[in-house]
């Protein structure tokens, strides 16, 4: 690594260099020189999000420092480094995270406090940066917190969108879609205007043979668009650490091309050109678990994958090294496949741009990537048309083809009996048009591929990719279950529970190693700390009830149990079921005489969640859950007995309130549709108990925690395909408690019934293909179960302790771990000497 200024010079940069703020002293004077000077504003102006500001801007200088140097040290390291590809990073708000991490959040505090603020108020001005739809977007956002807690050389790559994901209002219980435009001042970035890639779309590919008589493959003109770094920081817990996630921004290339236009007077047109540039970098797609094809969206991954590849060839070659050296210093972990062009890139810059040999190239490929997988849904499933990828990247589509041939002739060698299976493995679906099959691309290029939860790694290995496991033997596919950063989850969310929990087990350091949690188990007895449990769970749902007066404008008891089901509306995770639940139990209630009603456990059933913009059956439950909360709530009859409440907006800072507030949570998916499912892991760290089906991740949180500390109910997996078949095909019948139910809605109940028509027939009429029917009884009677068991506190209290204390597995450090080991072939770097040099200073 070389320096620009000469060495005798070093002295006077070492002697100004900053050290940064640690006490309350330093922090003021930081704040209030941000404040004064950059913000331009003074003691008379200030307020609450000036002062979020100068304390943004205090923490950052803070963080700059160590991420200067931790970007020094993995340089002078020169081990191999991972690069993380997701178009998702649901990273949610930075200053209170960065607090926590650097360990100076009580400083803060109190320095605030002098300064006339209070700490909530203040972390409360930040704009949660929504740069992901769900589970996958914010399982990015937890690996780079470990992969920085953990000290591996490790960034994250990612797009940076004008606009996150979109702001939900409801409207007579409609939802509505407000567009999230998060720039306007966002202190966590750093533009790097120096680090620029070119990439190029559309224009034609010239083959030709020059005159040493080489094969020559030029991509020629087309349009080029430059991609612009913006680098955020990202801090790991109790350590010097500092990560980068670079995010891309597109606009114009300012080459000689578009000067020319405004030269020639063509004004306008070059003006057209600079915004439709910018537009592959403006939104996000808000789609969870669904692909549309949309050409704009093709051109976001190619961008993405080009400009993260160019950087990280660039800085392979300053290194010097071999080209066969290539998969020793890099690895990197697709997200999906939103970046499996990534692998098509790679292939074209080592044969295309760097004149190795196409066997040479592929070899350094596959061994570079790595594949994970997050759903099944076959609606989920990327594919692009081929003219499609023809028009806009013209040699990509050459290169896809030349892979698929060679994989398939390596196929046809070792299965020539097993004609099918090379239609059946192919990249390209013979269809109108054709198709490119992303996955299979991604497993091809790829030297492993995991799901995301032990039931989910073993289903795709004998549904969606159960060819390619014939084709590559077992040993490529492997499972890595999800899991959650216990700093932002728990630390961060609950603070009271986790300084309980430090006082328990003597310190602090179950937030780097969450098996040490494990500690809990022999207090469960112990009365003084269940009381102390007890209490805080309290004190997190008189939170969220504030919560919800504020925004909803009317009260809930926060003695009754709290349901929570907070995540994306979709039909398959089966928010309906939730509701159906609700109104079967409103019946129940409006048929009881007020004894009855006596010996019953107040219930509030919270929902939260956005629908993507396009998918009318997911507004409609969010309509249906909205309208019966009108009825319900308002109902003398049932008074405080039962409310129903729609939180507008779910987003990662909301989770913070809602996630430590729940008794019961709900993880209801049909049986083998929710690939890994990460929420549940949440609720339970945060001792809620929770009522799911035998999916995803459910499965291994019940091993560990037990059988007797979950609410399991509902069809398996390996019974769905039969249930479905006879739902057609059998003398099926809907349960005749959810007819009641359907009833109950078609009689306007809960106003206009023909708004919920399509909810009702699609189970009745359209083979109830998510089995809400199949599942209905088990799920009331599993309600009812829970009644019960809420009703013995002092039993459920020791549930939650017990669970908590076994969820030890479920951290994201876990989880990152297995990667480097299993799938990266990376080791961390040693900071001892760098925590030593802090400690000094
Ligand atoms: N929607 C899965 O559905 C999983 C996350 C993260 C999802 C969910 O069960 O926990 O990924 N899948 O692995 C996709 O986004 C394709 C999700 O968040």
């Amino acid at each position: 690594v070389e320096s620009s200024i000469p060495e005798h010079m070093r002295e006077a940069w070492k002697k100004f260099s900053p050290k940064g703020f640690t006490t309350k002293d330093e922090f003021e004077s930081e704040a209030v020189k941000h404040i004064e000077t950059t913000l331009a504003r003074s003691l008379f102006n200030c307020d609450e999000l000036a002062a979020y500001s100068g304390t943004a801007l205090a923490f950052r200088d803070r963080l700059i420092i160590d991420w200067n140097k931790t970007q020094q040290r993995q340089s002078f390291a020169d081990q191999k480094r991972l690069y993380y590809l997701s178009l998702e990073f649901l990273m949610g708000r930075a200053l209170d995270n960065a607090m926590l991490n650097v360990g100076l959040k009580n400083v803060a505090k109190d320095g605030l406090a002098d300064l006339g603020f209070r700490i909530e108020d203040i972390i409360a001005q930040e704009h949660d940066a929504a740069l992901g739809n769900g589970g996958l977007g914010r399982l990015a956002a937890c690996f780079l917190d470990s992969m920085a807690t953990l000290n591996y050389a490790a960034w994250g790559y990612g797009l940076r969108y004008r606009y996150g994901i979109f702001k939900q209002e409801i409207q007579d219980g409609y939802q509505v879609e407000i567009p999230d435009y998060w720039l306007d001042f966002n202190p966590w970035e750093f533009p790097r205007h120096d680090v620029s890639v070119d990439v190029q779309f559309y224009g034609w590919v010239n083959k030709y043979t020059n005159d040493e008589g080489k094969q020559i493959v030029s991509w020629q003109d087309g349009e080029i668009v430059t991609a612009t770094a913006y680098d955020v920081p990202v801090p790991g817990y109790g350590t010097p650490t500092v990560n980068n996630l670079r995010l891309w921004s597109s606009k114009a290339s300012s080459g000689e091309f578009d000067f020319a236009k405004f030269n020639s007077g063509e004004y306008e047109s070059a003006v057209a050109d600079e915004q439709r540039a910018e537009t592959i970098s403006a939104v996000l797609y808000p789609n969870d678990n669904l692909e549309r094809g949309k050409e704009l969206r093709l051109k976001q991954q190619y961008f993405w994958c080009a400009a993260s590849l160019h950087d990280i060839v660039r800085r392979f070659k300053k290194s010097k090294r071999k080209w066969s050296e290539f998969s020793d210093q890099v690895a990197i972990q697709l997200n999906d496949t939103h970046p499996t062009l990534a692998i098509v890139e790679l292939q074209r810059i080592l044969v295309d741009m760097e004149g190795l040999g196409w066997d040479e190239a592929w070899t350094i490929v596959t061994s570079t990537f790595g594949y994970t997988n997050h759903t099944v849904l076959p609606e989920a499933l990327e594919k692009w048309s081929v003219p499609l990828i023809q028009n806009l990247l013209p040699r990509h589509l050459q290169i896809i083809y030349e892979i698929n041939l060679q994989f398939l002739q390596s196929v046809e060698k070792r299965f020539p009996k097993d004609r099918d299976l090379l239609g059946r493995v192919s990249i390209i679906e013979e269809s109108q048009p054709k198709m490119v099959r992303m996955a299979y691309l991604a497993i091809i290029g790829s030297h492993k591929v995991n799901g995301v939860a032990e039931l989910h790694s073993d289903l795709i290995k004998t549904t969606i990719f159960k060819d390619f496991v014939k084709v590559y033997g077992p040993d490529k596919f492997t499972n890595v279950t999800n899991g959650i950063t216990p700093r932002r989850w728990l630390h961060q969310a609950n603070p009271r529970l986790s300084e309980l929990i430090a006082s328990k087990i003597g310190s602090y350091e179950f937030l780097k190693d969450l098996t040490l949690l494990n500690k809990l188990e022999p207090f469960v007895d112990d009365k003084e700390f269940k009381k102390e449990w007890a209490e805080i769970k309290y004190a997190n749902k008189v939170r969220l009830a504030q919560h919800i007066q504020t925004t909803k404008g009317y009260s809930v008891n926060p003695k009754a149990l709290f349901d929570i089901q907070v995540k994306r509306i979709h039909e398959y995770k089966r928010q309906q079921l939730n509701i159906f639940g609700v109104i079967h139990r409103y019946m129940a209630i409006k048929s009881m005489s007020p004894e009855e009603r006596k010996k019953l456990v107040p219930r509030v059933s919270v929902f939260g969640g956005k629908a993507a913009p396009g998918y009318w059956m997911a507004k409609t439950i969010i309509h249906l859950i909205n309208k019966v909360g009108e009825v319900v709530n308002k109902d003398p009859d049932v008074g405080d007995l039962l409310k129903v409440v729609f939180l507008e907006d779910y987003n990662v800072s909301k989770a913070e309130i809602i996630v430590p507030a729940s008794d019961i949570s709900e993880h209801i998916s049909t049986a083998g549709t929710e690939a890994s499912g990460t929420s549940n892991m949440k609720f339970v760290l945060n001792g809620g108990m929770i009522i799911g089906t035998l999916d995803g991740a459910n499965i291994e949180i019940t091993r560990e925690i037990g059988e007797q500390n979950i609410f399991l109910f509902g069809n398996l997996s390996e019974d769905v395909e039969d249930l479905r078949h006879h739902h057609f095909y059998g003398d099926y019948k809907v349960n005749p408690e959810l007819v009641k139910v359907f009833d109950c809605i078609k009689k306007g109940t809960f106003g206009d019934e023909g708004a919920f028509g399509a909810l009702i027939s699609g189970i009745v009429e359209h083979g109830d293909y998510y089995l809400v029917s199949d599942d209905f009884n088990s799920y009331c009677q599993t309600q009812d179960l829970i009644d019960e068991a809420y009703k013995d506190q002092d039993a459920w209290v020791t549930k939650s302790i017990t669970s908590v204390a076994r969820m030890g597995f479920f951290t994201s450090d876990r989880c990152i771990n297995e990667y480097a080991d299993t799938i990266w072939n990376i080791e961390p770097l040693d900071v001892a000497e760098e925590k030593e040099v802090r400690a000094r200073t």
